[in-house]
């Protein structure tokens, strides 16, 4: 029999990620889609063109039961949210709607249609916010410093309330940063990235930043998209830390990621205000050493090698888009 699975958030960078691993896998894989007409849905088609996209909203909970009915899945991967860490200071209730509510819609969703459906929920490294000991594990108290941390900390303790209550198969990866050249150009490392390339190719000369001191565990999307998958394939439902067990601060990150470029950071880069935030997270680790030992996992990308693909597809990617380039093209 086919297993499929049903993803929220597959316009994300890590919905199209998952897909295509699920795909490789046999899966048959639909993406939850929000709002008429939505610009992202073509770049879903065009990296992973057997994903099904079926209208539906995490705000509306009647649509999440239809598609559950509509689609049959066997998992579902709640990834959808308003993950930007930033935007969520100003729209604090929109985002305890979708990050926090929206996974209690898709929980219930699933205990009416389906309590067998198995449910992976993604929380975040961003509950730990002001760290009460270093590296952060499953057992860490969370302190969060964000509305999107606060929503996720809701979210993280409905998905253990919905096993706990119901006996639902449902679980919680708590991932930190994961980065890829899909990521989006608000979040600093792939605003970096590209950043640098515009310069290096005469597109801008500097680049403004907030926080230089914040310290990430950052490791590559593909590698923590196999670990939600093998969450969800274990005899009993466990909640797990995804991480690479190594920080670095947005310094270094910068200073590897310019080098990469052949330029020098430090002749580019603006501080800017309005990209500081009301409350920041300083320093994040995580142990991984669970997912190690129960699910086999291990990441295969490390830090500088993330920073030079992500460096590399921003060449390509700006000068593919340069005047000249589009002239080669057609010619
Ligand atoms: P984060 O990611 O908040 O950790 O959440 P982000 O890349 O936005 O910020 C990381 C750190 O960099 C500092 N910073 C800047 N950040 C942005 N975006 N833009 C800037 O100009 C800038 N300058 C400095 C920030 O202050 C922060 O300290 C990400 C998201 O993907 C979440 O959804 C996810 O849950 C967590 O990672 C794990």
């Amino acid at each position: 029999m086919t297993r499929s699975a049903l993803i929220t958030g597959i316009t994300g960078q890590d919905g199209t990620y998952l897909a295509e691993h699920l795909l490789s896998l046999g899966y048959e894989v639909h993406g939850l889609i929000r709002g008429q007409n939505n610009p992202r849905a073509a770049m879903v088609r065009r990296i992973a063109p057997r994903v099904q996209l079926i209208e539906g909203d995490l705000h509306d909970q009647s649509s999440l039961i239809s598609v559950l009915e509509a689609t049959h899945p066997d998992e579902v991967y709640n990834l959808g949210a308003i993950s930007f860490v930033a935007l969520s200071f100003k729209q604090a209730i929109n985002t305890g709607e979708i990050t926090g509510l929206g996974v209690t819609r898709m929980l219930d969703a699933i205990r009416v249609v389906n309590p067998a459906i198995r449910f992976y929920q993604a929380s975040s490294s961003e509950m730990f916010g002001k760290v009460r000991e270093t590296p952060q594990n499953e057992l860490t108290p969370f302190h969060p410093r964000s509305p999107y941390g606060v929503a996720k900390v809701y979210g993280h303790h409905i998905t253990i309330n919905y096993r706990e209550s119901y006996g639902m198969f449902a679980v919680s990866g708590i991932l930190f940063n994961h980065e890829s050249p899909r990521r989006g150009l608000e979040f600093v490392t792939r605003k970096i990235t590209d950043g640098a390339a515009r310069i290096k190719l005469g597109l801008d000369t500097e680049l403004r930043l907030g926080n230089l001191d914040a310290q990430r565990d950052w490791g590559f999307a593909g590698d923590y998209v196999r670990a939600m998958h093998l969450m969800l394939q274990q005899d009993e439902p466990d909640d797990f830390v995804v991480a690479t067990g190594a920080t670095h601060s947005v310094r270094e990150f910068l200073e590897l990621a310019f080098g990469h470029a052949g330029l020098r950071w430090e002749d580019h880069v603006v501080f800017d205000d309005r990209f500081l935030r009301p409350a920041d997270v300083a320093m994040l680790v995580g142990d991984a050493g669970k997912a190690h030992r129960v699910l086999g996992w291990q990441p295969t990308v490390s830090f500088p090698e993330l920073v030079a693909m992500m460096v590399a597809s921003d060449l390509s990617a700006v000068a593919a888009d340069l005047p000249s380039a589009s002239a080669a093209v057609t010619r």
